[in-house]
């Protein structure tokens, strides 16, 4: 949840009612995919504000995308790691570009493969100017592992907003889930350029969905 929010769930109910409102309303317009890019170039000009779907292979980046636009099938998901290495681009009616990051870590991939991750992923986190936020996925079971540490530290110094979340909500119990979002949130503190704040989602469930949605919405707003 972003300070914004929270602060307006306290005092102001009403207000964080139609935060939750208006970031409905912005997902429930069309979604289109836009393009499948290997290389910086073939992404769209950055003429729009764009966020990024960052984590792990299998973390769960794909079904959250798909579960923010309300659509089963927009982002492709997989039960095999690490077979998305491209920059899937999707244009959310003309007013904002979501990008489904390849994963990295996954322990198996060939060391060609995670060259070409670094390559093309890290060069975009750091170099794209309408970024307006990245959402850092973590796996509630696992929580904050060294590679995403390393991409909080390539962030932290390109100072590219991030904001942690948590996925797979659904598999913990909800005290284990309080314990896991304590936990994650202590792991962020001091990065200069991280929310404080963690979400805890569940893309099957749909725990969480609403608020991640008027957390994007507000974006546009600032
Ligand atoms: N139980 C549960 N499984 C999920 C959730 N989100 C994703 N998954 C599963 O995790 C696997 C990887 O998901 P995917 O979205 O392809 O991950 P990506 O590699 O980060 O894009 C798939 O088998 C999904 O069905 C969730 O919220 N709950
Ligand atoms: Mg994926």
């Amino acid at each position: 949840m972003t300070e914004l929010l929270s602060a307006l769930q306290e005092s102001d109910p009403a207000g964080w009612e139609e935060a939750i409102e208006r970031g409905r309303l912005l997902f429930a317009q069309p979604c289109d995919f836009m393009i499948s890019a290997v290389a910086q170039e073939q992404l769209p000009p950055p003429s729009r504000p764009e966020i990024a779907f960052a984590g792990r292979s299998n973390v769960g980046k794909s079904s959250l995308v798909n579960a923010l636009t309300g659509r089963k099938t927009l982002a492709k998901t997989s039960g095999t790691p690490g077979r998305t290495r491209q920059l899937n681009v999707f244009d959310l009616a003309g007013l904002l570009y979501l990008v489904d990051l390849p994963g990295y870590g996954y322990a198996r991939a060939p060391k060609s493969e995670i060259a070409v991750w670094q390559g093309l992923t890290l060069d975009y986190l750091k170099g794209r100017p309408n970024l307006r936020r990245v959402l850092l996925l973590i796996d509630a079971r696992h929580g904050i592992k060294p590679p995403d540490r390393e991409v909080m530290d390539l962030l932290d110094r390109a100072a590219v907003s991030y904001q942690l979340v948590l996925t797979k909500a659904d598999k913990l119990k909800p005290a284990e889930q309080e314990r896991q979002l304590a936990a994650v949130e202590e792991g962020v503190r001091g990065r200069t350029a991280a929310y404080p704040e963690v979400l805890l989602t569940s893309a099957s469930k749909g725990e969480g969905v609403p608020l991640l949605r008027a957390s994007v919405a507000q974006l546009l707003d600032a």
